[in-house]
């Protein structure tokens, strides 16, 4: 990492992302269950698989979204270690159990949510490119285990909404998000009732609603969208 990825920042918290990534919509989310957005700073940086962005590169070499940087300057990714660093550093941590098998149950689901994910935005990038080079095998078999885990969080739903929200409800309910935003042709709700049902339900909550992802505008002005309030625009560095 370079040096000044790691000088401190003034301003608390330092938020690099955008109302579009789904992995992004994870941070915000726990920030908003946390209660913590007076902490953070956005900063909105845009990045895709073919086009590094060089300034988001001098925090995280991947150049990848969310990147968060700390109090102490200190440069993280990977959506799913930024949710634990907040939970963990901004008590009381309510979204990660610290042990026993709820700790494992619970980080499994989170992971088959951000898995849901990882598959989406593959599968989105194949059937992006032109028909001539997409490859119907990669295509297939991401249905075939976005169906799958779909099916999986069907059958284990009394288990995974018995606990109050942890990381797993926001991963899931992120990974579902994602499907209506960009696979609206998918109808993963026919038959999956109590996915339907809990998503339903979730999406009355205000990290969800605050947190909808958005092209052009925000979806909704009756309340603020997280990504409208004191976001910065990415500063070139000199
Ligand atoms: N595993 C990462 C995935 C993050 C990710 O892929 N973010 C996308 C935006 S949705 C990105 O930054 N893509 C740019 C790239 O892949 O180079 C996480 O959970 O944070």
């Amino acid at each position: 990492m370079s040096e000044s990825a790691r000088q401190p920042t003034a301003a608390g918290l330092i938020l690099r992302g955008g109302p579009i990534s789904p992995f992004v919509r994870k941070v915000a989310m726990c920030i908003i269950e946390k209660g913590i957005e007076s902490r953070v700073q956005c900063v909105r940086s845009v990045t895709a698989i073919a086009t590094p962005n060089i300034e988001l590169q001098r925090f995280n070499p991947l150049s990848k979204i969310p990147t968060l940087i700390t109090a102490e300057g200190l440069a993280l990714f990977d959506s799913d270690v930024i949710c634990e660093y907040l939970d963990t550093e901004y008590p009381p941590a309510t979204l990660y159990p610290a042990r026993g098998p709820t700790r494992w149950l619970t980080l499994r689901w989170c992971a088959l949510g951000s898995g849901i994910l990882d598959a989406l935005v593959l599968w989105r990038t194949e059937r992006n490119r032109p028909p001539a080079q997409q490859m119907p095998t990669i295509l297939g078999a991401l249905d075939v285990k976005v169906n799958a885990a779909l099916d999986l969080i069907e059958y284990e739903l009394p288990a995974i909404q018995a606990s109050g929200v942890d990381i797993s409800h926001v991963a899931i309910a992120c990974a579902l998000g994602y499907l209506d935003f960009r696979f609206s042709d998918i109808n993963w709700r026919s038959s999956r009732p109590r996915a339907r049902a809990w998503l339903e339900e979730f999406s009355q909550r205000p990290a969800f609603r605050r947190t909808l992802p958005y092209e052009v505008s925000s979806p909704s002005e009756a309340e603020p969208h997280f990504w409208k309030q004191a976001v910065f625009p990415e500063a070139p560095s000199s």
